[in-house]
């Protein structure tokens, strides 16, 4: 589809499933270069085939946001004619373990305050700057309704993604004067790969999370992104929370089964 948005760059943290896949394949078909980046390469290759088969014009960037030399020298690698990143969209991240608070397992706490706050501060630290030099953006940082409420077990989970509701905000303000939109995006529960990496693989357990829930596709957040990003300059969408019809919350679930 050729538009307006055809010169516009995207680049999509975690573009190898899930939300990620999603948000890449959304604006690649929408007209825009893309930047889709992960730890798993060969995901990350399969898409820019998929993608650029189709006409879009993709970028593969493999790197791991917990290490903050990789992404700096991912970002800076970029060619010029990539560099002009209009949007950038902090997806990458995870849960890993629902366990109490005296009994978790502090190598998961670890991996997700790493991954959910420290890689997406990193991120934003790379790209923010591009943005800032030419005086446009729109960072969206993928939070959750963990980032809104609390749920037994979720802890540490939920404290990341509470950070990233706070950095969301503190965004906002601080690039207000560069002119750059800062949209905080809360999604509840959605199915991807997401309870399969928090329960380690256990795809028994992470099915039983969506039992009778019409869930949120990755889709259906792509689609949610593209409105933001779509709407004129002067109107910034702040913050969305967005459940299926059957979730009123992180503990209020109307199953059907
Ligand atoms: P998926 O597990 O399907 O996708 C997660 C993506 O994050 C993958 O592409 C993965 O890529 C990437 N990722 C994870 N760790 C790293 C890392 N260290 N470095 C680089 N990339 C990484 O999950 P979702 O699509 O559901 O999750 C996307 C975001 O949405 C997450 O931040 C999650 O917390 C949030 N979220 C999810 C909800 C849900 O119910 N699904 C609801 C609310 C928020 P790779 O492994 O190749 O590196
Ligand atoms: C993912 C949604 O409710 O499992 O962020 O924490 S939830």
């Amino acid at each position: 589809m050729l538009n307006c948005y055809m010169e516009k760059t995207i680049m999509v943290t975690g573009a190898t499933a899930g939300f990620g896949r999603a948000i890449a394949a959304k604006f690649a078909a929408g007209g825009y270069k893309v930047i889709i980046t992960g730890r798993r390469n060969e995901r990350l290759l399969e898409l820019q085939k998929e993608l650029s088969d189709s006409g879009a014009k993709v970028l593969t960037l493999n790197f791991d946001v917990r290490d903050l030399d990789s992404v700096n020298s991912a970002v800076n690698s970029l060619p010029s004619g990539w560099k002009d990143i209009d949007i950038l969209v902090n997806n990458a991240g995870l849960a890993v373990g629902l366990s109490r608070i005296n009994e978790g397992d502090t190598d998961d706490w670890d991996r997700m305050i790493d991954t959910n706050v420290k890689g997406l501060l990193y991120v934003t630290r790379t790209v923010a700057p591009l943005m800032v030099a030419r005086g446009s953006g729109h960072v969206f940082n993928i939070s959750s309704i963990a980032g809104k409420e609390v749920y037994e077990n979720g802890n540490v989970y939920c404290a990341s993604k509470h950070a990233v509701d706070a950095l969301s905000k503190a965004m906002r303000i601080d690039m207000l004067s560069h002119g750059i939109k800062v949209t905080n995006i809360a999604p509840g529960m959605a199915e991807t790969e997401f309870s399969i990496v928090r329960f380690k693989g256990d795809t028994e357990k992470a099915d039983a999370v969506y039992r009778g829930v019409k869930s949120l596709t990755a889709e259906d957040i792509a689609e949610v992104i593209w409105f933001c990003a779509s709407l004129p300059g002067h109107v910034c969408i702040n913050d969305l929370t967005i459940t299926p019809t059957q979730q009123a919350g992180t503990g209020h679930l109307n199953r059907k089964v």
